[in-house]
């Protein structure tokens, strides 16, 4: 075959891909009625008349112009402010696929309760094609995928989430595979709202909120829950980690992926900025990414990793020039803000900046007895190219090499502020067996202390079983893995105050940490872990209490052991899929203990 021909016959093929997309358009319109259909390029001109669209009809408040230029305020509507767990399925053929940590539903009964709730959902409205990939445009580890959304909230956000339109365009018609996610607000009813996935069929539907991770479809529901049932087919992984690059003083850098809970300070630690003396020493600190990672095995045999976003979706609380300056410095300009607080000037505000709130997250004249004047999930969305520290390597197409895993969650006592895995299976042991208290991320109980194994409670999209199994299998010959850690933040004292300042201090954590990878320390081998001996820590200069410093390294074996039962019961929820070297870990540990 001569080239001419070769290439007339690949043009055929894009075209054919591509009517594989134009006809689910279509048959999407047929069922949603909308009164327009527009497909997204992802131009600077697309985005400005979204933006003057929203301005007109009061979805976009546009912010004070000098102190925050180009940025906006979207309030949700206030039933619909969180992920919402309780109504996010995963629909599996067999129902023991989906496994105990989802709620699942038959494919062809998710099908059609949600058809109905589409059936004419769009009439009055645009329907927008969202192309985007998931990871740099160029990287073997990207993904793509499509949202169809009546929404121009979320093509806007979908915009600076991801790469999204006419370069994602080219690529899904170069390789005929996508994630099909289609998205209405539907009238925002909280009785009609599911989040539901079709990891078979690779697609989403999602009706009825206009919110974060309900919504924004190639973020948790595309580049989580589907994501992880591709890893586990194709041998990676995809997680609810951060990505951060941490280079010493002699100028080498080690990437550390860390899986942190929702609003359990990945963004935080993500855009770390190192005390002083660090500083001053030469140490600093590369985003790559805040909130997922995806990584797989290079010829090497150690994990590469990607963060598949381009954005930042942050929670706004807390964030200050004290908690996070890099944050502050990324959403200083160009940056949507949705459910935080104004002051008089129009200035985005919330709990943990200086100065007044005047209209609370719902336009109200704040007043105090409602509640904090900024919804506590309440979020910035921004371009991870504004990031100060926003890592070169972040746009690398084979990603960059992982060092060390961190597991850790919030835990009020028992958990020492940091700990290593004796090894592989020991590390997906304490990456299964993590517990957090539960945040304003989510609908429901703010405080309550659960199981989030790997931090994938939410977003795992199969049996937890089958995804440890998948985990240990990571360990084969040639494999180079990264040393896994747990640490606490949230560790407290009898005063119910945090007993570790947290933020930038935590560099000296993750310094304890590379120097174990580098061979550098030794260690306090304890039943649960290796323990960091005295000498090796840098506690140089900080304001600790001895009692503080005490307990945050203490090793209580009496609590370890109930913790470890607890475990144990946990992990025999999951039945027999459950690979028994874990449990034999846990019961080894729990033999030492006794
Ligand atoms: P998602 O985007 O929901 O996945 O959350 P995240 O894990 O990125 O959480 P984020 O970094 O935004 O932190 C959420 C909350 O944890 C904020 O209120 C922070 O102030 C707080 N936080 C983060 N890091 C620390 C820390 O080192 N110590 C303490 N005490 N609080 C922290
Ligand atoms: C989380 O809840 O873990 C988030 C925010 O990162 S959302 O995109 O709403 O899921
Ligand atoms: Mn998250």
């Amino acid at each position: 075959m001569n080239a001419a021909i070769s290439s007339v016959d690949e043009n055929k093929t894009a075209r054919s891909r591509l009517a594989r997309l134009n006809d689910w358009v279509a048959q999407t319109a047929a069922l949603t009625r909308p009164d327009a259909v527009q497909w997204c390029d992802g131009s600077d001109a697309e985005y400005a008349a979204l933006l003057e669209l929203m301005q007109k009809d009061g979805s976009l408040l546009p912010l004070n112009p000098d102190t925050h230029p180009r940025s906006w305020l979207h309030r949700s509507d206030p039933r619909d402010v969180a992920r919402v767990e309780h109504l996010t399925f995963v629909c599996t053929s067999e129902k023991d696929a989906a496994g105990p940590n989802n709620h699942w539903m038959a494919p062809a009964d998710g099908h059609r309760k949600m058809d109905e709730l589409f059936a004419g959902c769009m009439r009055g409205r645009t329907l927008y094609v969202i192309p985007y990939c998931m990871g740099p445009i160029d990287s073997p580890l990207a993904r793509c995928g499509v949202e169809i959304t009546d929404s121009p909230y979320v093509v806007v956000n979908m915009r600076m989430m991801t790469r999204m339109g006419a370069a994602a365009l080219t690529r899904i018609e170069t390789e005929g595979s996508f994630v099909k996610g289609l998205h209405s607000t539907g009238e925002l009813d909280p009785d009609r709202r599911f989040i539901m996935h079709f990891p078979e069929e690779l697609s989403i539907k999602s009706y009825g909120s206009g919110y974060g991770g309900n919504a924004l479809l190639g973020k948790k529901c595309h580049a989580l829950r589907i994501a992880s049932w591709q890893a586990r087919q194709e041998g990676w992984l995809a997680e609810h980690m951060l990505i951060v690059g941490i280079e010493n003083p002699r100028g080498e850098t080690h990437y550390i992926a860390a899986a942190f809970p929702s609003a359990c300070g990945k963004t935080n630690l993500a855009m770390l900025i190192p005390p002083e003396s660090y500083r001053d020493a030469g140490w600093k600190v590369w985003t790559v990414g805040d909130d997922i990672c995806w990584m797989r095995p290079g010829a090497d045999g150690r994990l590469y990793a990607i963060n598949p976003e381009a954005g930042f979706f942050g929670v706004a609380p807390g964030t200050s020039a004290n908690s996070n300056p890099n944050a502050l410095a990324c959403i200083s300009h160009d940056t949507i803000f949705t459910n935080v607080a104004l002051t008089q000037d129009n200035q985005p505000w919330w709990e943990g900046l200086e100065g007044t709130p005047a209209l609370d997250w719902q336009g109200r004249a704040y007043d105090p007895a409602n509640g904090p004047a900024a919804h506590p999930n309440s979020r910035f969305t921004v371009s991870a190219r504004q990031c100060p520290s926003y890592s070169p390597r972040a746009e690398d197409p084979q990603g960059v090499p992982i060092s060390a895993i961190v597991f850790g969650g919030r835990r009020p006592s028992l958990v020492p502020l940091v700990f290593e895995a004796r090894d592989w299976t020991h590390g997906v042991l304490v990456g299964a067996s993590m517990g957090s208290e539960t945040t304003a991320a989510a609908t429901g109980a703010v405080g309550v202390m659960r199981r989030d194994p790997m931090a994938m409670k939410p977003f795992c999209g199969y049996n937890f079983a089958d995804y440890f199994t998948h985990w240990l299998g990571f360990e084969k010959p040639g494999a180079q893995l990264p040393k896994v850690f747990h640490v606490n933040w949230f560790r407290k004292g009898a005063d119910g105050q945090f007993l570790w300042p947290g933020f930038g201090e935590n560099l000296r954590v993750l310094e304890w940490m590379i120097e174990r990878v580098e061979g550098r320390v030794g260690a306090e081998e304890t039943a649960v872990g290796r323990f960091p001996a005295k000498a090796d820590f840098n506690l140089e200069g900080l304001a600790l209490s001895a009692e503080a410093a005490e307990e945050l390294f203490a090793f209580h074996p009496g609590e370890w052991k109930a913790e470890l039962l607890e475990i144990g019961d946990y992990l025999a929820s999951y039945g027999d899929g459950m690979p028994p070297r874990l449990q034999q870990e846990a019961s080894h540990i729990l033999s030492i203990l006794e």
